[in-house]
């Protein structure tokens, strides 16, 4: 190996030279970058190194390789550990990419992002939320276990690993998640937790001073403390001990040192987030008796250890292959529902036992038909699982008959709320407990780990709660079907505290997410459809508590219109109409009421259910101007809602009527009426628009 200064690192000790490696690159990288966060990767480098070379399960020539084991690198402000990790032991990272660490069109983003670095599972950087996902993918892990593996065909038993930091243990949704994994006794589960004792600003004495151990026994986990994160012996005796435990998540303490080696930035939160600088890394590299030229050294020895892991990989992913054959000719039913999974593909009439709702004035509330659907795919989706947080009586999203998701140990028998069909790691119902956060992290775990297709449901105002989620499903690209239900002040006498005024302009903000806001039973029933067809996008699904009237659809267009995002519902005979009323949801019916008795005095109306503003913005401009006419200037938009970006499609003209307050206690049609949203208040202020000249 070329020295240009320092001592050439001594390669009778590679497991010392490996992590070195680790470390370097990370430092180099960040530093040309100028940009990034050396400390963890410096103190986290031992253990990873031990996880990823003695006990990680992958193959890095086959990212996607299903039972491979899961790795979540939770913190990912570490973003350089995780590339150095896939660099050296072979995934397509070259070191070219490494060299472009957070620089435009590069495979490295400064945080990790799931679908852009071969082998990263997860998003991750906004703390805390890893954490979940990881938990979520052990709980795919044990659904498939239980419903697919037989007496001697172990088909799916990976283990689901993650590196986390102070960051992650104090965020909320950490709490949520681990408190529900040490609930369902997930043994697959190990965590590695990165105890530097330092953060982005200070010290963990001046912020987080409980004792972890305690607190991670208390959820029911199994901890181990590693007193030193450098002695590779004492962390594989760690991870070694966490395997063995089957019936708890695991959670081991490593005590390391941000910033491990530099002179002057270890064990300060300089060595977090910023380059160590020029100096500070030459220091360094002579300190732990690294080559100081060139940057970005990979030695032989080090790389050619690392390399081992992709044979190691290709045999397992073969054995595993010829195991699943096996498999298929003992279980060719179950094999080949289980390759569907994997595939991603839907089973052929998946859909068929969809009802089709009959016309009905009284109607249903849409949380209702929404149920009906679920109930129907249930037995056709063996990968649809999911549940509520604590509220599926009332988000009408348990899967009756299909089994709660618990750990076999839990096995109680029937107690209050149990969907029925038995206790156990094969049951379809998540009972996610009031723990909203925590159910938006575990549903992209699920929905990363592949195979499932997750749904979670809560009242449309706590989709706050979830919302860094949600915003991370979106930009992961991942299917997960949220049911938000109790959409407006059409809920009633709960109040404004739980009434939904701005929630639905606020997921209509994030980019990549689909919202539906079906306006009646058989809109519903699409909605599902499109939620369920969509794998690359998560969906909100926006219903009513209250009933609104299943449309007759022999006088109304057809509900599959809802695939286009908006359409025209009834119109005039000639296509003309002077003026065009627009609404979502529960508003529909009050349009269409309204519409009637404007028909009656003879002003052409056109009526248009506009479900979705996402799924209309990818019509063709032909089609969006076919049913918004850009000569046809009065247009009225009636949404229980802010009226934010309803401009959009009514025009300077237009008017909008919403609800840019809070709303009231009272029940809820009197709410709604109290507010504006009756047949009059349409009919008045649709009388008042075509009474402006300049429409
Ligand atoms: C939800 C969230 N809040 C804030 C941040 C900004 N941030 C990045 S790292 C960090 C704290 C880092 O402390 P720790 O987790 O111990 O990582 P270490 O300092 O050991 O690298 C913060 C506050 C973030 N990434 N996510």
């Amino acid at each position: 190996m070329e020295a240009a200064t320092g001592r050439a690192p001594d390669p009778a000790n590679v497991d010392q030279l490996a992590i070195n490696t680790i470390r370097f690159l990370s430092v180099d990288a960040v530093q040309k970058a100028n940009s990034g966060h050396p400390g963890l990767p410096m103190g986290a480098a031992a253990m990873a190194y031990v996880l990823w070379t003695r006990f990680l399960l992958h193959n890095p020539a086959n990212p996607h390789w299903f039972n491979r084991d899961r790795f979540v690198l939770s913190a990912g402000h570490g973003s350089m550990l995780l590339y150095s990790l896939l660099h050296l032991t072979g995934y397509d990272l070259p070191l070219e990419q490494i060299k472009q660490f957070r620089q435009w069109g590069s495979t490295t983003p400064g945080h990790p992002e799931r679908g852009i670095t071969p082998g990263v599972e997860v998003t991750t950087g906004p703390l805390g939320q890893g954490f979940g996902n990881g938990v979520g993918m052990a709980i795919a892990e044990a659904y498939f276990a239980a419903r697919y593996n037989r007496p001697g065909f172990e088909i799916i038993n990976h283990f689901t690993y993650a590196l986390v930091s102070d960051g992650d243990l104090m965020e909320g949704v950490t709490a949520e998640a681990a408190s529900l994994a040490g609930h369902l006794k997930l043994g697959k589960l190990i965590y590695l937790y990165d105890d530097n004792r330092i953060t982005l600003a200070a010290s963990t004495q001046l912020t987080f001073t409980e004792d972890h151990a305690k607190r991670f026994s208390a959820y029911g986990w199994h901890t181990q403390s590693v007193k030193d994160g450098n002695d590779v012996e004492l962390v594989d005796r760690a991870i070694r001990a966490a395997r063995q435990e089957t019936k708890r998540p695991s959670l081991i303490l490593v005590r390391t040192h941000i910033g491990y080696g530099s002179p002057h930035k270890q064990d300060t939160f300089a060595a977090h987030g910023s380059p160590l600088g020029q100096e500070e890394v030459k220091l360094t590299k002579q300190n732990l008796g690294w080559p100081v030229e060139p940057p970005f050294l990979v030695p032989k020895e080090a790389e050619q250890h690392f390399r081992q892991t992709v044979e190691h990989g290709r045999k397992a992913e073969a054995e595993w292959n010829a195991k699943l054959a096996a498999y298929t000719n003992e279980f060719p039913e179950l094999a080949h529902e289980l390759r569907q999974l994997i595939n991603g593909e839907l089973p052929q009439g998946w859909e068929v036992d969809i009802p089709q709702v009959a016309a009905d004035a009284k109607g249903m509330a849409t949380r209702v038909a929404s149920g009906r659907v679920l109930q129907t795919l249930k037995s056709r989706l063996a990968g649809l699982i999911g549940g509520a947080a604590d509220l599926n009586p009332s988000t009408d999203t348990e899967l009756k008959e299909a089994g709660n998701f618990e750990s076999p140990e839990m096995a109680v028998g029937d107690l209050q709320g149990s969907a029925g069909g038995g206790w156990s790691y094969a049951g379809r119902n998540l009972q996610f407990g009031v723990r909203e956060h925590g159910m938006g992290a575990i549903l992209n775990g699920l929905a990363a780990h592949g195979g499932i297709i997750p749904f979670g449901a809560t009242f449309l105002t706590f989709s706050d709660y979830l919302r860094p989620s949600i915003r991370l499903a979106a930009l992961m690209e991942l299917q997960v079907v949220y049911v938000f239900t109790h959409d407006s002040i059409g809920m009633g006498e709960d109040g404004p505290t739980h009434q939904s005024v701005e929630q639905v302009a606020s997921l209509r903000a994030i980019p990549q997410l689909i919202v539906i806001r079906p306006a009646d039973a058989n809109e519903t029933a699409v909605a599902w459809r499109v939620a369920i067809e969509t794998r690359d996008r998560p969906v909100a699904l926006v219903l009513t508590r209250q009933n609104v009237p299943t449309l007759d659809r022999k006088q109304f267009a057809a509900a599959e219109g809802l695939r286009r995002g908006a359409y025209i519902l009834a119109d005039t005979p000639h296509g003309k109409p002077r003026l065009i009323l627009i609404a979502s949801g529960s508003e529909v019916g009050l349009i269409v009421a309204a519409g009637q008795k404007l028909q009656e005095q003879n002003i052409p109306v056109r009526l248009v259910s506009m479900p979705s503003w996402e799924l209309f913005e990818a019509q063709s401009q032909e089609y969006r101007d076919s049913v918004l006419p850009p000569s046809a200037h009065a247009r009225l938009a009636v949404e229980a809602g802010v009226t934010q970006g309803w401009h959009r499609y009514i025009g300077d003209r237009g008017d909008v009527i919403g609800m840019d307050r809070f709303g009231a206690s009272a029940p809820g049609p009197i709410v709604m009426r109290e507010f504006g949203f009756s047949v009059d208040n349409v009919c008045k202020r649709a009388l008042a628009l075509l009474e402006r000249k300049d429409v």
